[in-house]
């Protein structure tokens, strides 16, 4: 878990074993009775107190040095690890990346991250292991959210805890800290989202608070960094031993720990009492059951629209950047390869050929960078402001009843809110569900009830020309079908549906810069995860083509293609190698003329029948690969099936 760096026995910390590494001192004779001592280069020490004279374990007896002694004893120590930790949505996240300038996805609900990051942070020109962890709200929870979190918790193996407190809730915040405090390892207590507290007329005198835990306590802003200045500074008095140690007695019993919990935080805190502003009163109505309803619809109407235009407006404007610059361009720059079998690889084939459309320079890169990049960002946009506005854990309460008609609760619906974008994150978002049954059927819900959004860009663009109706068909049916298969489930599976247990976080207008960030990395990791993939995966198509592989697949699954579902034969490769990248497999049904009614079925089969393959591994490592391939096969046959229905009817 850590690396070894180089440090002045001065700034040791107590009670680990260290090999000498150097010795500076300049007096050659004192350094000969340090040797004699059992202090040389290569053996190994412990240093027993803080403060000088330091007392020092060497060769199995204890010695005292005083700091000038000390200071020139080189050793190699681990370097010290810290845990960010707290309850979820505190903003550990933000300060994570503010202390290690490592980018983790940070937004305005619970549950936001649901795995330990890693990173590296320097204070004071030493360099420290830094570790975010998943918020929990207390130590059992920790073991049941997160088994690699539980398990550092448990055994301990960092040095110092940074525990991260949301100002505006001081006193359910002190809960976990205290149980954090009582593990014995040096804690310092960060109250972030000070400025949120101050806001809202709170005020914490922090020396005092401090007094009673008996840790040092700063204040902080995650969003302007303000704060951590202090933060470095104790941590490295933490880290070299310079602070005492936490003197408080923790109660065992949980009664116990809220009634000292009470008891100080109505001494260190202050609450001046405001009318609640505008925006606290909308909060209200965007959760009550008889307003709730009717603002999700008309958030979710206007998030649609501006999906929708916004995605379309930009693909105006880039394409004549793609007609007129760039294809001309890369052409005349492979224009070498004119005429050889390269270039219908590269361009596609001749107008009316199968290979039509199938160009790996040409439309893959019109797929990826035009088409499909206009919607990633406009969804990316809409998605990332309610989720910093606080929105989405409205929308679960929301939605909450609902849900429960399908053994799911209202949490849900945040995952399920992801998958719209992209499966991945919504799959690992399943986490924080309770049983494997929530965690199967909402995994059931996100693969079948809607495409993703790269995908829904590709149908748009396929299906859009025949007429909105056909938008509105195909997507009805997906989200009909998803609807059934969670209400399948819940009746199929045995065990029940737990209740709603979660946080919700206040409304919070998105920072112009922090927002702008945020983005810009969903689209780093669109252009550095997806794009290559569309642009190899068009030339693995063509690729197949040109060797006559598509043909043979196409009459391994001529029966369930085209005589169950009404698709023509040829596609049948495009269609089962659609797992690869969806978006691409539609992209490249454009060459077989369907029929609007033929498009509507390969839509709704291409978008469930399967998940793509990114979306694959990760739901393996997430459910184990029985429970994986077990949901995959639901999928595959009630997609099938209703595919082959839609066929029949329409
Ligand atoms: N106003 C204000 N907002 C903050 C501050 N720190 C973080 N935030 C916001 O609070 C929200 C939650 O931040 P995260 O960093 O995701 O919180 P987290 O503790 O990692 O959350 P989980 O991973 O869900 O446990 C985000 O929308 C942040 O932008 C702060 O000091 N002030
Ligand atoms: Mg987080």
């Amino acid at each position: 878990m850590s690396t070894l760096t180089r440090k002045k026995l001065t700034d040791l910390r107590r009670g680990i074993a260290v090999k000498v590494v150097d010795i500076t001192y300049e007096d050659k004779a004192m350094v000969k009775r340090f040797q004699s001592m059992g202090i040389y280069k290569g053996a190994t020490i412990i240093r027993k107190t803080n403060g000088t004279p330091i007392v020092i374990e060497a060769a199995g007896a204890d010695v005292a040095l005083g700091e000038e002694f000390a200071e020139s004893i080189i050793v190699e120590a681990p370097q010290q690890t810290i845990f960010l930790l707290g309850n979820p949505n505190v903003g550990k996240s933000t300060i994570f990346s503010r202390l290690t300038g490592i980018k983790v996805y940070s937004a305005n609900y619970p549950g936001t991250t649901v795995t330990l990051s890693h990173g590296e942070g320097t204070f004071y020109k030493t360099p420290y292991s830094v570790y975010d962890m998943p918020g929990v709200y207390s130590l059992d929870e920790a073991c049941t959210a997160d088994n690699e979190a539980c398990s550092v918790l448990k055994t301990a193996p960092y040095d110092i805890a940074i525990y991260v407190a949301d100002a505006q809730h001081l006193e359910r915040n002190l809960f976990f800290a205290m149980e954090i405090i009582a593990l014995g390892k040096p804690v310092v207590l960060l109250l972030n989202k000070y400025d949120m507290a101050q806001k809202k007329g709170i005020e914490i005198d922090t020396a005092k608070l401090s007094d009673m835990l008996g840790v040092p306590v700063v204040t902080s802003n995650g969003m302007t960094g303000q704060g951590l200045k202090k933060l470095e500074v104790i941590v490295h008095k933490l880290a070299h031993n310079k602070l005492p140690a936490c003197a408080l007695n923790i109660p065992q019993s949980a009664e116990e720990k809220w009634q000292l919990i009470g008891k100080i935080s109505k001494e260190a805190q202050t609450i001046t009492h405001r009318h609640p502003s505008l925006l606290e009163k909308l909060e209200d109505a965007t959760t009550a059951p008889l307003t709730g309803l009717p603002i999700a619809l008309v958030i979710m109407m206007i998030s649609f629209m501006f999906i929708r235009y916004s995605g379309e407006g930009l693909i105006t404007l880039l394409e004549p950047l793609y007609e007129n610059y760039y294809l001309p361009f890369a052409q005349r720059l492979f224009s070498f390869a004119q005429g050889t079998f390269a270039w219908p690889l590269l361009f596609g084939g001749a107008a009316g050929s199968v290979s039509e459309g199938f160009g790996m320079l040409s439309e893959g890169v019109k797929i990826a960078l035009v088409d499909v990049l206009s919607y990633v960002f406009s969804f990316y946009v809409v998605l990332e402001f309610l989720g910093d506005l606080g929105y989405l854990p409205r929308m679960a309460i929301v939605l909450d009843k609902f849900l429960h008609k399908i053994g799911l609760h209202g949490y849900s619906a945040i995952p399920i809110m992801l998958g719209f974008g992209c499966k991945v994150p919504a799959v690992m978002g399943v986490r924080a569900l309770e049983t494997r049954r929530q965690k199967i059927i909402a995994i059931a819900l996100i693969l079948m009830l809607a495409p993703c959004i790269s995908q829904t860009a590709m149908m748009f663009s396929v299906v859009g020309p025949h007429g909105l109706a056909y938008i509105f068909l195909t997507f009805g049916i997906l989200a009909a079908q998803g609807i059934f298969a969670g209400w399948l489930l819940n009746k199929v599976m045995r065990g029940d549906t737990t209740d709603i247990f979660m946080e919700v976080p206040p409304w919070q207008m998105p920072r112009a810069g922090h927002f702008a960030r945020k983005l810009l990395a969903r689209i780093k990791e669109y252009l550095l995860d997806a794009v290559p993939l569309i642009i190899l995966g068009i030339l693995l198509i063509s690729a197949l083509d040109m060797f006559g592989i598509t043909a043979f697949i196409g009459k391994l699954f001529y029966y369930p293609v085209q005589a169950m579902m009404g698709l023509p034969a040829e596609s049948a490769p495009v269609i089962s190698l659609g797992f690869l990248r969806k978006d691409v497999s539609i992209a490249l049904l454009e060459p077989f003329m369907l029929s609007p009614k033929q498009l509507v079925v390969a839509c709704i089969f291409m978008t469930s029948y399967l998940p793509c393959a990114a979306t694959f591994f990760v739901l393996l490592k997430e459910m184990g690969i029985k429970d994986g391939l077990k949901i995959c096969a639901f999928t595959l046959v009630l997609s099938f099936a209703l595919a082959c229905l839609v066929n029949l009817i329409l």
